[in-house]
């Protein structure tokens, strides 16, 4: 039989058994087709940028390990590698860029020069793309931030230099929520902190909360662009005290009316983000997720469909908030095809909430108000057993992406001819 009719018999099979749960397959398809995810355009390059020739990552404690063969070297190869990730993704997603990834021409423009002018050109091919950006300041690799601290520096020069650089950064992202006519997220995270214990932990947080305060002190449209703030537990080189820590984030969004972002490696390895999500959201309307894979630390492994990322898609699913959760990937391994990682784990993201969106959430709402806990978890477990895979195979068949594996092999030639021959 031919995979796709082999497919569409499965699917008819896999939609009666849904049916018999109460669980509609076909509306389960069109909510998820209805999700944009923000793929990070540094998963491309190692997180190197575009500002100068061969620039390498450097200080802000961020790690990229692996030398596989083939990281995009400019603009071009940046954006080629992109639209092959998305030709492999089922769904319409977006994408999110950092400061570093503008075109320069060839100048050295410094991080407190940049305007919209040098992102002119990724608003174009995003029209062409039908792809909405996203936006980040970059306050790391660049020797002002080579002292560890940024935004909440001693030495005022230095902190107004990255105040002008955020500053700058949100007006290119109203630029380009204009362009787009729908907002633009504008996630701010810096490397501040320290490798062993300070005696004044009041100082650093006092000077980044006045620092946030004269950036936010610039209006934009919240049609234009929406400003998020990313706390971090810890760093490489800021061991032992982060500035901008989650209850500093947290209460600075929430005083603010900003977007708190929770990365998943952000956290105590036992600590949920998916628990994060009701208990934040009674106080802000919108948060913004970044989705990553800690192995023992923050170490941004390629993102699987793992119980942490099925708890997370659950939970944004079952809060009934799903328009208000930006979902953003944040990984980079440079150890393996980097197309590939990004198709990895956008994948792996929009299968969790494909299985979030196909749980009879009905019937397990009325267990759990009836206290019912028996049937509550038997029906949890049962519904590991449902065919979520014949759908997931149905929804790529209909959104003319590769079925199951097949995409591997997509990888693999585009390896041989187009990152492969990168030397
Ligand atoms: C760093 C943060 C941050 C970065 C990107 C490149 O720990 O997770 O989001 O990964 O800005
Ligand atoms: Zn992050």
């Amino acid at each position: 039989m031919a995979a796709k009719d082999r497919i569409e018999k499965a699917y008819e099979i896999a939609k009666e058994s849904y049916a018999e749960l109460g669980v509609d397959t076909e509306s389960a398809m069109v909510r998820l087709k209805d999700i944009a995810i923000s793929l990070h355009c540094w998963q491309g390059d190692d997180v190197g940028g575009f500002e100068k020739p061969d620039s390498e990552l450097s200080g802000g404690g961020i790690q990229v390990t692996g030398n596989h063969p083939g990281k995009a070297r400019t603009v071009r190869e940046l954006r080629q590698d992109l639209e092959k990730a998305y030709s492999l993704i089922p769904g319409s997603h977006r994408l999110n860029l950092h400061a570093m990834y503008g075109e320069f021409g060839g100048k050295l423009v410094d991080r407190n020069e940049i305007g919209p002018e040098h992102y002119r050109g990724w608003v174009d091919w995003a029209k062409e793309q039908r792809v909405k950006l996203d936006f980040n300041a970059t306050c790391f690799s660049h020797p002002k931030a080579d002292s560890g601290f940024t935004l909440s520096n001693r030495d005022k020069g230095i902190r107004q230099f990255w105040i002008e650089h955020v500053k700058l950064c949100r007006q290119v992202s109203a630029f380009f929520g204009r362009e787009q006519a729908s907002p633009c997220i504008h996630n701010l995270w810096i490397p501040d902190g320290d490798k062993d214990t300070p005696i004044d932990r009041w100082t650093p947080r006092a000077l980044l909360k006045a620092s946030l305060d004269e950036i936010l002190s610039d209006i934009l449209p919240s049609s234009e662009m929406k400003d998020a703030v990313e706390s971090k537990l810890f760093g490489i080189g800021s061991e032992a005290y982060v500035v901008g820590s989650h209850e500093f984030y947290l209460a600075y969004a929430l005083t603010k009316g900003i977007v708190p972002c929770f990365d998943l490696g952000h956290f105590h390895p036992t600590e949920s983000v998916a628990d994060k999500i009701s208990a934040t959201m009674q106080f802000c309307d919108e948060i913004l997720l970044h989705v990553s894979r800690p192995v023992r630390w923050d170490s941004d492994h390629v993102v699987i469909l793992n119980d942490d990322i099925r708890a997370v898609t659950e939970e944004i699913v079952r809060s009934n908030k799903l328009e208000h959760i930006n979902i953003a990937l944040d990984f980079f391994d440079a150890s393996m095809n980097r197309v590939g990682a990004w198709t990895i784990g956008t994948r792996a993201t929009l299968k969790g909430l494909l299985i979030a969106l196909l749980e009879p959430s009905d019937k397990l709402r009325t267990y759990e108000a009836e206290g019912n806990n028996f049937a509550r978890l038997a029906m949890l477990d049962s519904l590991k057993n449902m065919p979520f895979g014949a759908v997931w195979d149905y929804y790529c068949v209909q959104s003319d992406v590769p079925i199951g594996a097949s995409w591997l092999k997509e990888i693999q030639e585009y390896e041989i001819n187009v990152t492969g021959k990168r030397v």
